[in-house]
Parts: C-alpha cells; structure tokens; sequence
C-alpha cells in the first residue's frame, strides 16, 4: 500500500496534465492561437487572485522563434549566393592575412566576419535598401570589426580596387587604403557610421530610429519603410551604452528598427558568458523592454531532430548547456558531441542514431543558415508597433578551421598557415590553385559570371549599393543670418543678462526664421528651466509621437508643458548620451536624411565632454555638424554646486577633437558672431566641423560689440578695452568667459592704486590661437625660404607693452597653450583642482581668479622685471585682501 500511493498521485496528475493538454489543443482547434492566448492569461489571472504564485520568466525555449512550418520559402539561389558568400569569404581573409604577412602586426580581424558573413550576405541579397535620388535607403550599422566582409563586397561589387584591397589598414601608401574600421572621416563617399568604439553603434541606431519617426511627424520627411539596421556583437552589449536605451525604442514603437546581434557566444578574451546563457539573457532583457525579439539558434538540420522530440527531452537538453559547453562542443568532435550532449538520455542517442560522427559534427546553427536568416529578418522587416532584435546563434571564426574556429584565440587570429588557407579554399570552393595558395590572391570573377550579375541585379532590385554615404543636399543661404544676429551687437542697454539667457533669446529667434526656423533642433537632457527655455515648451512643443495624452497640470499657465506630435524640441530626459545621439542623428541629417538640420544640444557642462566624451569623438568622425552649448560652465561661475558640478576643464577635453571648434566666450555679441558664423561654415560653406560653446548663468550687463572685434572673435583674441589713461607701468590682460568682469576690475584696480595702464584683451578661443599658432609654426617649418608667417595671437600682441596676465575659469593649460607665441612670458590664473559648494566671490578667491588676485599677479610680474618694488606687492597683497598662506586650490 505505502509504495502504491505515491504512483498513484503520480498517474493521476499525469491523466490530469493529459487532459487540460487535450482541452488546450481542442482550443487551439477550434479558437486558434490567439483565443489560446487569452485563455491562458485568464487563468494566469485566475490562479493569482487564489493566491498561487506564478514564477515569472521572459524566456522562451531555447530554440528558434520561427518554427520550421511557419518559415517562408526562401526566394533566392541558394547555390548562387553561397558561391558569393564564398568569395566575400576568401577577400576578407586574404585581405587581413596579407596585410599582416606584409607587415607584422597591422592587424585586422577574420574571425568576426567569418560568424557573421550570411548575417550580412542575407541582407545584402534581399533586405538592405539602397539610397538613390527618388529613394529613401536603409540606415545601416555595420559591426566595425566585420568590416573586411563589407570591402570584400564592395571589391566584388567593383566599388573598391584591387589596390586598396591590397593596402588595407595602409591609409597612408600611395593610391590609397582602406581604414581597418568605418569611418566616415576617412572615408566620406563609403562609411556613414563609426561603429568600432563598442556600444555607441546601437544608441545611435536606436536614437537615428526615433530622429527618422520626428523629421515624419514635423512633416520635414515623407513616411518611408526604411529601416535602421544595427549588427553588433554579443559581447558587446555588455557595453552600457549597447543596452542603456532600448526602453525608448519599444516606447517608441520603433518598429522601424532592427538589431541582428551575432551571437557567437565569445568576445575577446573568451566567452561572454561561460557558466551562463547570453542568448536567453538578451532575450530576456528584450522581451522584458517591450522588444520583439527573434532568436535564431539552430540550422535547418535540425528542424527534423526536434519534430521527433514528442516529449520535450531535447528542449531541456538545449536549454540545460551553458555556452562555456557549447563552445566546446564546437571545437570538439563528432563523438565527443555524441558522448556529452546526445548521451545524457537513451531517447537523445536513439534521435542521432542515424547520424555519422561527422554529419554530428557538422549540424548547422541557424546563424549560419541562410533560411533561417531569411527567415527572421522577413518576420523582423514585417514586424510592427515594436522594434526587433534578432538573436542568431555562430560560431566565431567559422570556416577558419584549426587556424581558431570556436577557439578562445580566434579574434586576435590575422595569420594562417598554407595548409589552413588550403583547407579554407577547398571548403569553400574558391577557384585559386594549390600553388598559388599561399600567395592569397583576391579572387574576383567576371564582371559577367553568374555570381557577379546575380549580385548587381539583386543590388540595382533593392535600390543600389550599401553602404555608400553621399551629400546631395542644398547648402543653406543664410540670407537672414544678419538680421537674425544682429541685434545683439547693441548689447543689453542696462538690462543684467547672463550668457546662457542671450544664447537662448537667439535660438527662439532661430525657431521662428523663414529659411531655418523649421529645421533647428533645441535637444536638452531635462534641463530646460535650468537654462530658462521653458518658454520655448509653448512656442515650438516638446516633440512626441503620441501627442500630448494627458491634461498637463500647468496648462492654465502661459508656459505649460506641451508635448505635441509635431513638437519641435528633443527633451530627452536625463541621458547626456541618449541627446548626443539624438544630436548626432540630426547633425548627419544632411548626409543621412538630405535635410540640413541644425541641431543646438545644451546641457551642464560636466556632464558633457568628461562624461560622454567618446560619442563626442563619434560625432567629429561622423561629420556631424551643429552646436554643443555646455551651460553653467565655468568652475566659479556656478555657484553653490560644488566638486562635481562646477566645470573649469571642458575645453581641455574639446581641445582634443580635431575638428570641434570651441568658444568660451564672455558676451552675447561674441556668442551672435559665433553662431552666426558656424551656421555659415557648416550648413552654406559644408565645413565638416561642429562647436562646443560655453554658456554661463551669471547675469551682468552685455556691452555693445566694439567696431572691428569680429575677426577677433573669431579667430580667438580681440583687444575689449584698452587702457583710459597712460601710466608709468604697463600690462595686458587676458579674460575670458565670466572671469573677463573680474579682469575689468583688475584694469580699474591697477590704474588707480598702482599706476598700472592695463589693456585688456577678450580671448573667445585658446583653442583656436593655439590651432592657429602651431599650423603657422609648421608652416614655416616647412617653407625655411620663405617669410615666416607670423601667428594670429603674435600679430595681435608684438606692437603691445607690458607683462602679459591671464585668467579664465578654465584650467591654467588653457591660457599656457599659447604662451610661445607672445612676445613676452605669461602669467596664467585658472582653476585646477576641485570645486567647492560657496559663492563665486569665495570661489574666486579661493581659485585665486578674482579682480585681486589678477592685480597682485600683474604686480608681481612687473616686480620679476624690475619695475616695481617687491615691498609694493607686499603691500598690495596686505591691502587688497590676499591671502598668501591659503591652500593652493589645485591640489586641495
Ligand atoms: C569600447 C570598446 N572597448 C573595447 C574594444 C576592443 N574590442 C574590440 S572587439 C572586442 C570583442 C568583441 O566581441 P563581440 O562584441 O562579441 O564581437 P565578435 O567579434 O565576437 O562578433 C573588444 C573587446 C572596443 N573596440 N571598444
Ligand atoms: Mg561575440
């Protein structure tokens, strides 16, 4: 009796599960898989309210989304494609292999590609949209380190020489080269995205998706199917910013947006997750963010073994391996796989019984299938209300065999054997002779073999090649661009405005210009009040797709929230990175969109250059043009906020980006000049530059422009005021932001008390001096017989008398960048060194940049060349207030 019991209990819960699957399939009869659905949810629901918890998972099985029945045919050759598959195949490793037996350590990757080549060919053949001039493209982003599959196309499509296949990573060689990864900078006409700094790529696709759904919904852009397709790898979405933003895309319902995530299991160093599983995690992590997510795991091969798997014991047995395993079984043998995988149950060894150690071996991973594949990204184009992340399962170095196939060495892999390549050539059919072999010669057929025609004709069927990046666009007039700015030469007549204020009184102007008001772009991460543009909430909306679903509370105000489907402004919500992108998106829309947005990004300072740094680079390689305005700059301008607020080394970071060009500049005619002048570089000239300006909120009178300062303003240097009286001693002094006030002072201090005729000078731009004066130093390096060029900041400084004394709220460095080329040494005061919670008069004491410390800086200079007494500066040291035995600010 004791030992029936339980078999008892046992039967009848088996009866009892065999009946409920009965009524469920009798549903799905009759009802069919939706009615199914519902059904399941009620009793989710059911079981809940009497108290049974349900454990939640966002998995599904580990196997393919798309069951074998559901999966459409595939509309190609097969044959055809594969032989083309083979080819790119061969160029991309011949290209890599080659380079580096010509030169040691150059570099490149043949692993990667070789995961994800049927990834791209799929595409290629029958997804990918070319641009033409009555078409919109896809918008594509190409895993950086699979770029020697995209040239090998390219060779074959005949875009790329045979040269520049041979001076791969060799930019420099005559005839030209081809950068390792996509680079716009370095290759305009070809790459549109830089993709290889990890996780960048898929924000910005995400962002780009959303910037195409705003320009449709302002009506600056027809509806288009286009899609925004972003490859990156699954070690990559460890990256923050890979996986940082994906809420926005389903929120969105960005369903024109497409991530294909190669999953090869492995990153660098090893496998992304040894002990776990990368592919259910993403998956999860998807599902859970409102994604459709399409897991491509296991080969056609396969679809015949898991319709005999009646009672699920093959499911479970995927679905219990950790990648680290099946890693390994990927480099292992037949026999192995049979013994370790297939051998946990009789029932899994009887499924394979018909299978040899080698067709074992050789099941193929759906990633690697082109059925498959065609299969997911059909179902991911067709997909709507939510974006798509395919999910598709590879080996890395695939086809590479011994030489790192599945090996934990094989993306650093660049060098094979000849009898690897041998193997390599035979298994894919390339037609390249034992003896030539070891030679890797590029191989390309025919411009009319069948496999060159079939991939033209398919090319020329989907609208042109990819990826090919060209700007077609109109440049912009600027026919209003002076009477837009020129108001503002008058100054403030009185009223106290700060900086930031000024700016934001031209960009509501901007907003409401015939010729550029439509295609600004303000883009603030939920920062708008603290920079006053509240105002522009009513005047131009807060873009949103819905529209506005809610009353907002504040709407019997003047300046309520409105967020409008055609609302013009990008408040991001608090994401410096998310806004870059969407800054970058816009700033590229000429090139991407042929629209000229202008894009004005304004944020806090800190949390720009230092914080997203790296997607600032991405923009500079990207061409990206517009405005970064970093607000509430300056280390002692901001008062009250303290060590991780208060910037004062921002430009240091902007000084690096070759093509960003920066401004801190003091008054709102110097910003009108900048802006003024940017639009005309960027949108009417096609400069492929862009700016960083610093705005402040410390509010003072703004004067009226001095006639002649606009060359100055913008070349980095124009003399404001010079000296009312003549004095027995001289100086010049340099200002620069909110500090040029305290440098007034100090001219005001040092004429009085001191005898000192002090000019000032405003410096809009070390940045730009120190540009100018190592291009004009080269130069005459250069040309030794000819008249030496003299630098802009000399030209402006040799006819001047006096010690030179400087101060900004920017790093010391700054203003010592340029310190060769003044005629005599100078004095630098800046901020190094941390922040404090104070007022700005104690934080320019305390960083020793007020109107004082300026004055006994100028005294003390004179003194170092015997012009005044050092019991002079003693005294003014004493007398105005100085404290010579504070702690040095850099260091405390
Ligand atoms: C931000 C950043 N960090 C590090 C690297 C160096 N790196 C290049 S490829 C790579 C591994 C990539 O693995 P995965 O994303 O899985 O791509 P796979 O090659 O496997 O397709 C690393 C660490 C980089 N390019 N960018
Ligand atoms: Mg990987």
């Amino acid at each position: 009796m004791r030992n029936t019991a339980p078999k008892d209990a046992a039967e009848l819960e088996a009866v009892e599960t065999r009946e409920w699957l009965e009524s469920l399939d009798y549903v799905l009869q009759t009802g069919g898989p939706g009615r199914v659905g519902r059904l399941l949810q009620e009793l989710g629901i059911h079981a809940r309210r009497s108290g049974v918890k349900l454990p939640f998972t966002a998995n599904t099985p580990y196997i393919n989304t798309i069951t074998a029945e559901e999966q459409p045919p595939f509309p190609g050759s097969r044959e055809i494609e594969r032989r083309i598959k083979s080819l790119v195949r061969w160029n991309a490793l011949a290209m890599v292999v080659k380079a580096n037996k010509a030169e040691e350590g150059i570099g490149g990757h043949i692993s990667t590609f070789a995961s994800a080549a049927t990834l791209y060919e799929v595409g290629f053949n029958h997804f990918f949209k070319g641009k033409g001039d009555d078409h919109d493209g896809d918008i594509i982003y190409f895993q950086g380190h699979a770029s020697p599959g995209i040239y090998a196309r390219a060779f074959l499509e005949r875009r790329i020489s045979h040269e520049q296949l041979e001076n791969f990573r060799r930019e420099l060689k005559t005839g030209g080269g081809l950068s390792s990864y996509p680079h716009p900078w370095l290759m305009p006409d070809f790459w549109e995205f830089p993709t290889v700094s990890m996780g960048l790529g898929p924000i910005n696709a995400i962002y780009q998706a959303r910037f195409m759904r705003y320009l449709e919904d302002r009506g600056l852009k027809k509806r288009s199917d286009s899609k925004v397709w972003a490859f990156l790898g699954d070690g990559e979405t460890d990256e923050p910013e890979a996986l940082g933003a994906i809420t926005l895309a389903s929120r969105e319902k960005l369903d024109n947006l497409i991530f294909v995530i190669n999953c090869n299991l492995q990153r660098l160093d090893g496998p992304v997750r040894g002990n776990g599983s990368i592919i259910q995690e993403l998956e999860a992590a998807f599902r859970g963010a409102g994604w459709n997510v399409i897991k491509v795991i296991w080969g056609s091969e396969w679809d015949s073994l898991l319709a005999k798997d009646h009672d699920g014991v093959l499911v479970r047995r995927m679905g219990e391996i950790v990648d680290g395993q099946w890693q390994k079984y990927a480099v292992e043998s037949g026999d192995y796989v049979r013994q370790h995988f297939w051998g946990a149950d009789p029932r899994l060894l009887d499924m394979v019984k018909h299978l040899s150690d080698e067709q074992l071996k050789k099941l193929t991973l759906g990633g690697h299938d082109p059925a498959k594949v065609y299969a997911a990204y059909k179902a991911a184009v067709e997909h709507t209300g939510q974006p798509t992340v395919v999910l598709a399962r590879t080996i890395k170095g695939y086809g590479i065999g011994e030489a790192g196939e599945g090996k934990n060495i094989t993306h650093q892999q660049k060098k094979m054997n000849e009898d690897e390549l041998r193997a390599f050539r035979t298994r894919f059919g390339i037609p390249v002779p034992d003896d030539d072999v070891a030679k890797m010669p590029f191989y390309r057929p025919q411009e009319n073999s069948p496999e060159i025609s079939y991939m033209t004709e398919r090319r020329k069927q989907l609208g042109g090649f990819v990826p090919t990046r060209s700007v077609t666009c109109e440049p912009l007039k600027g026919e209003s661009l002076p009477e837009l700015f020129g108001e503002f030469a008058k100054g403030s007549e009185g009223r106290k405005i700060s900086t930031t204020m000024a700016f934001v009184r031209m960009l509501a102007k901007m907003l409401r210009d015939k010729e550029i008001g439509e295609l600004v772009v303000p883009i603030v991460p939920d920062e708008a009040r603290t920079f006053g543009m509240e105002s522009l909430f009513r005047q131009v909306g807060i873009y949103s797709h819905n529209g506005q679903l809610y009353e907002p509370v504040d709407i019997d105000t003047l300046l309520y929230y409105k967020e409008a489907k055609e609302g013009q402004i990008l408040e991001e919500g608090i994401t410096e990175a998310g806004s870059m992108s969407s800054f970058i998106a816009a700033g590229t829309a000429y090139a991407t969109h042929c629209i000229n947005t202008i894009p004005f990004f304004i944020y806090y300072s800190m949390f720009g250059m230092q914080r997203i740094g790296d997607l600032v680079w991405a923009a500079a390689d990207s061409r990206t043009r517009g405005f970064l305005l970093g607000g509430t700059s300056g280390r002692t301008t901001l008062a009250g906020e303290g060590l991780q607020h208060q910037d004062g080394h921002s430009h240091l970071f902007s000084l690096a980006v070759p093509n960003l060009v920066s401004y801190d500049p003091a008054f709102a005619y110097e910003i009108a000049v900048i802006i003024e002048d940017g639009i005309r570089r960027m949108y009417t000239n096609g400069e492929s530059i862009f700016y960083y300006i610093t705005v402040m909120n410390e509010q003072y009178e703004m004067p009226a422009m001095p006639e002649g300062s606009k060359d100055g303003i913008l070349k980095g240097i124009y003399r404001l005021k010079p000296a009312e009286k003549k004095g027995k001693l001289k100086a010049q002094l340099l200002g620069s932001g909110a500090i040029l006030l305290e440098v007034l002072k100090a001219q005001q201090i040092l004429a009085e008390k001191y005898d000192v005729a002090a000019d000032v000078w405003s410096v809009t731009s070390y940045q730009e001096l120190y540009r100018d004066g190592h291009a004009v130093e080269r130069w005459n390096r250069l040309h030794p017989t000819e008249k030496p060029r003299v630098p802009y900041v000399a030209q402006m400084l040799e006819k001047t008398e006096g010690v030179i004394v400087s101060a900004s709220d920017y790093v010391k460095a700054m203003a010592d960048s340029i310190d060769r080329w003044l005629p005599r040494p100078l004095v630098s005061l800046g901020t190094d060194g941390f922040g404090r919670s104070e007022t700005r008069a104690s934080l320019r004491d305390f960083f020793e940049v007020d109107a004082k410390h300026i004055a006994v800086a100028t005294l003390s200079a004179l003194m170092r060349e015997g012009k005044v007494d050092a019991k002079v500066v003693a005294q003014a040291i004493k007398d105005l207030g100085v404290n010579a035995e504070k702690p040095n600010p850099a260091i405390s």
